[in-house]
């Protein structure tokens, strides 16, 4: 057992049953031109994730850790889009319609891709999913469970709706979710900070919380 410097108490894991899980480092929700963007977001409170994200991505995949992908999207007919998603916010360009990269949150469109600068490389799986959470509707857990995964590191974007909603999921799963600060981003501080402490409070009532370089150390 390795063990990680985090919120409220140090995280125990074995390497060899803890996955890396990066939830939604899309072009669409971190380029200037991407759909957060033109959502009226300041893209550059995500892209401060990048770096430290590579750094912690580079040593798993040092440490032979798996790692796990996730995009949010849609098939281009939309048959996996919800009229509710669909409609929700009101805003003029929503999911399915054209955007500055392509059909916003389409698979196959360039705005839908994983950022250049964490593409998965082959033997990471990556999980297309309709939803917010990565479990909904897709086959995350029988993957999980099939190569003997029982803690998550879970980083991404953003970090109140797709990496709280993962990390939920997981943790009534029986995954252990330890969330790494740096390496995740939301376009509203406010949700950053109290996203984060929401997680680790009363106990870690849905996870731990830690640092990148706390998390690379223990690997290291
Ligand atoms: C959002 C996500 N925020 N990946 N998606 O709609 O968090």
């Amino acid at each position: 057992m390795l063990s990680i410097d985090a919120d409220p108490y140090d995280f125990e894991f074995d390497p060899e049953t803890t996955a890396l899980v990066i939830i939604d480092m899309q072009r669409d929700f971190l380029e200037p031109g991407g759909f957060g963007e033109a959502l009226g977001n300041d893209v550059s409170l995500l892209r401060r994730t990048i770096e430290p994200t590579k750094a912690l991505l580079a040593a798993f995949r040092a440490a032979g850790m798996m790692v796990i992908h996730t995009r949010e999207g849609h098939e281009p007919e939309l048959s996996d889009l919800t009229p509710a998603k669909k409609r929700r916010g009101r805003f003029p360009v929503t999911i399915g319609d054209a955007g500055p990269m392509g059909r916003i949150l389409v698979h196959g469109e360039t705005g839908h891709d994983i950022i250049p600068e964490l593409y998965p490389i082959d033997g990471e799986p990556v999980i297309d999913k309709p939803g917010k959470g990565a479990f909904h509707a897709t086959d995350l857990e029988d993957i999980l469970r099939n190569w003997g995964m029982e803690k998550l590191v879970v980083c991404g974007v953003t970090t109140e709706v797709c990496v709280h909603t993962t990390v939920r999921e997981a943790n009534d799963r029986g995954f252990d979710c330890l969330v790494v600060e740096d390496c995740c981003g939301s376009y509203f501080p406010e949700f950053q900070e109290m996203g984060l402490r929401m997680i680790k409070a009363q106990g870690g009532i849905f996870g731990w919380v830690a640092s990148s370089p706390a998390v690379i150390a223990a690997i290291a």
